[in-house]
C-alpha cells in the first residue's frame, strides 16, 4: 500500500542554516531511492542530499534560498506500493557531518617544515584531486585553499592548516587522496600550527568517483559566502576562469562537454545551476543551426583553422581603414563558409558563339525596340535552365541531414551582379519557361534594382544554380565559388575572336571562355561533362535549346 514519507536532510554534522541552493524536484516527479533532491552549500563545500525513498513527489517543503539543517523536511513522497524504499532516514546515506577540523600533524616535521595533510574528511578514501591551486615557492595563508577533491556527490576545498612558504606539493590533478594523505611541505614562518574550523564538509555516500573532470576550476567561495563553516568566510575575488558550481552541475557539464567557464550562473550569487548548463547548450545549438543561413561570422578563423594574424600595416606606410558594407561583410562570410564547406572542382571549357552574335547582334535593334538591352547574358540563362532540364544532376541541393538530395524541380537561375555596395545575386524565376526576351527583361530589372538597393530578400532566394559573368570587363579564365547550397556555378570570361581549325584550314570564331565550379559531393565528375557538353552545344548552337 503507498504510504506518505517526509524525507527530511539527514545528519550533516556541525552544520546549521546551510544555504539551500538547488531544488532538483517538483511536484510530480517520479524520484528514486538516492536520486539528488536538493543541493546545500557552505563556503567550502557543497554536498547534494539523496532522497531515502521512491515514489511520487506530492509536496516540496523546501525553496532555494532557504536555510536547512538536520531534520529539515525536504519533500513528501507517496511512495507506491512497489517503489522500492529504504525503511528510515537512520538507513539513508548520511551526509557526513565533518569531523572536528583536523589540524595536520605537524610533529614529525623537520625544523621549520610542517607537512600538511588532508584532514578527517568522514567517510570518504581514494577522493579525485580536481584541482591543486598551490606551487612550489608559493606563500600561503591559513585557511588558504590547496587542493579541491571532489566526488560525484560533493566538492570540497581543503584548507591549509599553516602559513608560510610551499617548498614541495605532493599531489597533482588526478591523485587520489584520503584522510592523512599528505598534500605538501611548507617552511612554516616560525607560528605553531594553528588549529582551523571544520574541514570541507563532504556529502552523501560516495559512489566510484566519475571521470577526471575535465574543468579545471576552482568552486569559488563567493564573498557573501554563509558562515556554515566557523571563521571561513574568505572575501575571495573569483580568479578568471573559476568557477562557481556544485558537483552535481560539473558532472552534468562534464557529461555535456560543457566548458563551464564559459557559462552564466544565474543561482545564488551567481552560482551555475544545472539548469544554466541546460540552457547553455540549447542556445549553442540553435545559434549552430542558425548560423549558416543568417550569421555573419569571422572572415577568417572557421572549423578550427587559425585564423591569419592581425597585421599593422601603418607600419609599412600611409593607410586608410575603410568600412565594410554591410553586403561586402555577408559576403565575405559566405564566401569563407563555401570555401570551407564544398570540396569544388572546377571544368573549363569553350564555346563557340560566333553564330549567337550574329544572331544577338541581328535581334538587337528588335530588342531594343521592345525595350530590352540584349547581352550574351540573356542567351547564358537561357542555355544554363535547359542544360539543367536536360541535365537533373546539376538541379540539386544536398540535405542537411546528410542523407538524402534534394532534387529541385523548378529553375531560378542566379546572376552575380557588381553594385556600388558589393556583389548581389538576384535570382531569376522559372528561367526555363521564359523566352530570351523576357529573361533579357527582368535580369536587366534585377541587376538595375541590385544596384540601386531596392532588391527584396526574396529576390535572392531560391536560386538553383549561378552565373557570374566578367565578360564585359576582361580575362581569360576563373575558378568562380559555388554559391551554397546550389551545386554549381558558370563562370563567364571575355570572348575572344581565335583561330578554330574546322578540318581543312583555321577559321576566326568567337569563342567564349567558361568555367563550371561544382560541389562534388553532389555532382560526379560525369554529370558534369555531360552538363558542360550539352550547355556549349546550347550556345554553339542555340536553336538546340528548342529540342
Ligand atoms: N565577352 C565579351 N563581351 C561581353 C561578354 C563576354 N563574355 N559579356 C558581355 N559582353 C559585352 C556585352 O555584350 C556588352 O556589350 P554591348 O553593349 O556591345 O552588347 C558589354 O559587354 C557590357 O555588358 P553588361 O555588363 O552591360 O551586361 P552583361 O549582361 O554581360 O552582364 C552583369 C551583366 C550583371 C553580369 C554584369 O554587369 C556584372 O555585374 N558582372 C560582374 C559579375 C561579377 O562581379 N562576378 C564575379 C562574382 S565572384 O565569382
Amino acid at each position: 500500500a503507498s504510504e506518505r514519507i517526509t524525507v527530511t536532510v539527514p545528519d550533516i554534522g556541525d552544520f546549521t542554516d546551510v544555504d539551500v541552493i538547488e531544488v532538483n524536484v517538483v511536484v510530480g516527479d517520479t524520484i528514486e531511492v538516492d536520486q539528488d533532491l536538493v543541493v546545500l552549500e557552505t563556503d567550502k563545500a557543497s554536498m547534494e542530499v539523496p532522497s531515502t525513498h521512491a515514489g511520487t513527489v506530492v509536496e516540496v517543503l523546501i525553496a532555494e534560498g532557504d536555510k536547512a539543517s538536520m531534520g529539515t523536511a525536504v519533500v513528501v513522497v507517496e511512495t507506491g506500493a512497489s517503489a522500492a524504499s529504504t525503511p528510515a532516514v537512520e538507513a539513508a546515506p548520511a551526509v557526513q557531518p565533518v569531523a572536528a577540523a583536523a589540524p595536520a600533524p605537524v610533529a614529525a616535521a623537520p625544523a621549520g617544515k610542517v607537512t600538511v595533510e588532508v584532514p578527517d574528511i568522514g567517510d570518504f578514501e581514494d577522493v579525485d584531486i580536481i584541482e591543486v591551486n598551490v606551487a612550489v615557492g608559493d606563500t600561503i595563508e591559513v585557511d588558504q585553499d590547496l587542493i579541491v577533491l571532489e566526488t560525484d556527490k560533493a566538492s570540497m576545498e581543503v584548507p591549509s592548516t599553516h602559513a608560510g612558504k610551499v617548498v614541495e606539493v605532493l599531489v597533482k590533478e588526478g591523485d587520489k587522496v584520503g584522510k592523512g594523505s599528505a598534500i605538501l611541505v611548507v617552511e612554516a614562518e616560525g607560528a605553531a600550527p594553528v588549529a582551523t574550523a571544520a574541514a570541507p564538509a563532504p556529502a552523501a555516500p560516495v559512489a566510484a568517483p566519475e571521470a577526471a573532470p575535465a574543468v579545471a576550476s576552482s568552486q569559488t567561495a563567493p564573498a557573501a559566502a554563509p558562515a556554515a563553516s566557523k571563521g571561513a568566510l574568505s572575501e575571495k575575488e573569483a580568479k578568471p576562469g573559476d568557477v562557481y558550481a556544485g558537483p552535481s552541475s560539473r558532472r552534468l557539464a562534464r557529461q555535456l562537454g560543457v566548458n563551464l567557464t564559459k557559462v552564466k550562473g544565474t543561482g545564488i550569487r551567481g552560482r551555475i545551476t544545472k539548469d544554466d548548463i541546460r540552457a547553455y547548450v540549447k542556445d549553442a545549438l540553435e545559434r549552430a543551426e542558425k548560423a549558416p543561413a543568417t550569421a555573419v561570422a569571422p572572415v577568417t578563423g572557421g572549423s578550427g583553422i587559425p585564423p591569419i594574424p592581425p597585421m599593422d600595416f601603418s607600419q609599412f606606410g600611409e593607410i586608410e581603414m575603410v568600412k565594410m558594407s554591410k553586403i561586402k561583410k555577408i559576403t565575405a562570410s559566405n564566401m569563407s563558409r563555401n570555401w570551407l564547406n564544398v570540396p569544388a572542382v572546377t571544368q573549363f571549357d569553350e564555346a563557340d558563339i560566333t553564330d549567337l552574335e550574329a544572331f544577338r547582334k541581328s535581334m538587337k535593334a528588335e530588342a531594343e525596340a521592345a525595350g530590352v538591352k540584349l547581352t550574351p547574358m540573356p542567351f547564358l540563362i537561357k542555355a544554363v535552365a535547359m542544360a539543367m532540364k536536360a541535365e537533373p544532376s546539376f538541379n540539386v541541393s544536398m540535405h542537411h541531414d546528410g542523407e538524402h538530395i534534394v532534387q529541385k524541380k523548378y529553375v531560378h537561375i542566379g546572376i552575380a551582379a557588381d553594385t556600388p555596395n558589393g556583389l548581389m545575386v538576384p535570382v531569376l524565376r522559372d528561367a526555363d519557361k521564359k523566352s530570351i526576351f523576357e529573361i533579357a527583361k527582368e535580369a536587366n530589372e534585377l541587376i538595375k534594382a541590385a544596384r540601386d538597393g531596392k532588391l527584396k530578400p526574396k529576390d535572392m532566394q531560391g536560386g538553383c544554380f549561378t552565373i557570374s559573368s566578367l565578360g564585359a570587363i576582361g580575362g581569360t579564365g576563373f575558378t568562380p565559388i559555388v554559391n551554397a547550397p546550389e551545386v554549381a556555378i558558370l563562370g563567364v570570361s571575355k570572348a575572344e575572336m581565335k583561330p578554330k581549325w574546322n578540318g581543312s584550314e583555321f577559321v576566326p570564331r568567337n569563342m567564349l571562355p567558361l568555367a563550371v565550379s561544382y560541389d562534388h559531393r553532389a555532382i560526379n565528375g560525369a554529370d558534369c561533362g555531360r552538363f558542360f557538353t550539352t550547355l556549349v552545344s546550347m550556345i554553339a548552337d542555340i536553336r538546340r535549346i528548342l529540342l
